[in-house]
């Protein structure tokens, strides 16, 4: 098993995307529909448990809403919501207002070089990932990623590892022969579901998650200069992360 391919989540790994991307697009179109629904940081963090933009909707008014009548077409108006929410988000990631996180175009930059393969596998929407890679990594990187495995291309989103396993098939790899790049403990779930080793990289809302199992978790993947902090697994003694890096990681 050699390191042929790294295989990355998108909220949370690649950016920031939760509180300033995907939360006030929620909000703009609750507020377009004539909703009093409004999702504010601390509320967003709890609806978080929820992968899926329409399966988190739904959440909501199930769990915090238990006042809100829903008309018979519910799912229709889930629907609807979501495309109006779509477009927000494409609209503020079009603006390049969601930066990229520390190390990850560096990275990116060298594993290809390596002749590493790479590939996306999220929960979000296809158009989010195009527009986000577009404006945040560079005009073209979409073309770096061999697959772009998103959204509803499988029936069960995260924890469940569908979304992993459509990636690998897609390549057709071996899980011993790739790595994930994750973020929150429901993509970890999903990812060690496919039996993939697993780097995580945390984020204000997934900092108290429960990441046992991860190969190593990371407060980011640093930056020459701009050291990480290695929150759990083994000290590899490098500041940050280069594909140097993860072949030791994947070794052991
Ligand atoms: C991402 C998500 C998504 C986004 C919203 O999880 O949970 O639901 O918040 O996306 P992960 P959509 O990083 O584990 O893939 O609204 O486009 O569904
Ligand atoms: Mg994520």
């Amino acid at each position: 098993m050699t390191l042929q391919a790294l295989i990355f989540d998108v909220d949370g790994t690649l950016a920031d995307t939760e509180r300033d991307g995907h939360r006030p697009a929620f909000n703009q179109a609750f507020s377009d529909a004539g909703l009093d629904w409004h999702w504010d940081v601390a509320l967003y963090g709890k609806l978080l448990a929820v992968t899926g933009g329409k399966e988190r909707m739904k959440y909501y008014v199930e769990q915090f809403r238990p006042d809100y009548q829903k008309p018979a077409d519910f799912d229709e108006m889930v629907a609807e919501l979501h495309k109006s929410k779509t477009r927000h988000y494409a609209a503020l990631a079009a603006h390049g207002g969601i930066p990229i996180r520390p190390g990850i175009k560096r990275l990116l930059i060298e594993a290809r070089a390596a002749g590493l393969r790479l590939a996306i596998a999220t929960t979000t929407t296809p158009e989010n990932v195009t527009v986000l890679l577009e404006h945040s990594l560079g005009a073209g990187t979409q073309s770096w990623f061999e697959v772009i495995a998103a959204g509803d291309i499988v029936p069960a989103k995260k924890p469940a590892p569908d979304i992993y396993f459509y990636a690998l098939e897609k390549m057709g790899l071996q899980a011993a022969d790739c790595m994930a790049f994750e973020d929150s403990e429901n993509g970890l779930r999903a990812s060690l579901g496919a039996d993939l080793k697993t780097l995580v990289t945390v984020n204000d809302y997934t900092l108290d998650h429960d990441f046992s199992g991860a190969s190593v978790v990371l407060s980011d993947l640093g930056d020459p200069g701009e050291p990480n902090q290695l929150i759990a697994g083994p000290d590899l003694e490098r500041a940050f992360v280069d594909v140097a890096y993860l072949r030791v990681l994947h070794s052991v």
